[in-house]
């Protein structure tokens, strides 16, 4: 054990390193938890992996999927279709709309 002063330094580099390992460990809980958080999100939408295409190439991409806690959907109608308008909560603005449900209305 080492002594300067009065003051007992093994003490508080045992207390310097534990407050950097939970230092570590707390950051490392964060960078685990916050991507579940937002997979979470995502997944409570209730989207197929098809309708997370948003760029409409073909293909889900991981970053597509995440950015889906941040999108719904609602119906829109255009002339006799039906249509899927998928929008940003941030801003309201459309992402994609998918159109094909053809409405009969009845005479
Ligand atoms: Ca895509």
């Amino acid at each position: 054990m080492l002594y300067a002063c009065g003051v007992r330094y093994g003490y508080r580099l045992r207390e310097l390193k534990k407050t950097f390992l939970f230092l570590v460990l707390g950051v490392m809980a964060l960078l685990l938890v916050y991507p579940a958080y937002i997979a979470l999100g995502a997944l409570a939408r209730g989207y197929d992996w098809r309708e997370m295409d948003w760029n409409s190439d073909g293909r889900t991409t991981l970053s597509e999927f995440l950015s889906s806690a941040d999108i719904a959907k609602r119906s829109i109608k255009r002339g006799q279709d039906v249509c899927w308008e998928y929008y940003a909560l941030k801003d309201g603005l459309p992402v994609r709309t998918d159109c094909g449900l053809r409405v009969f209305i009845r005479p």
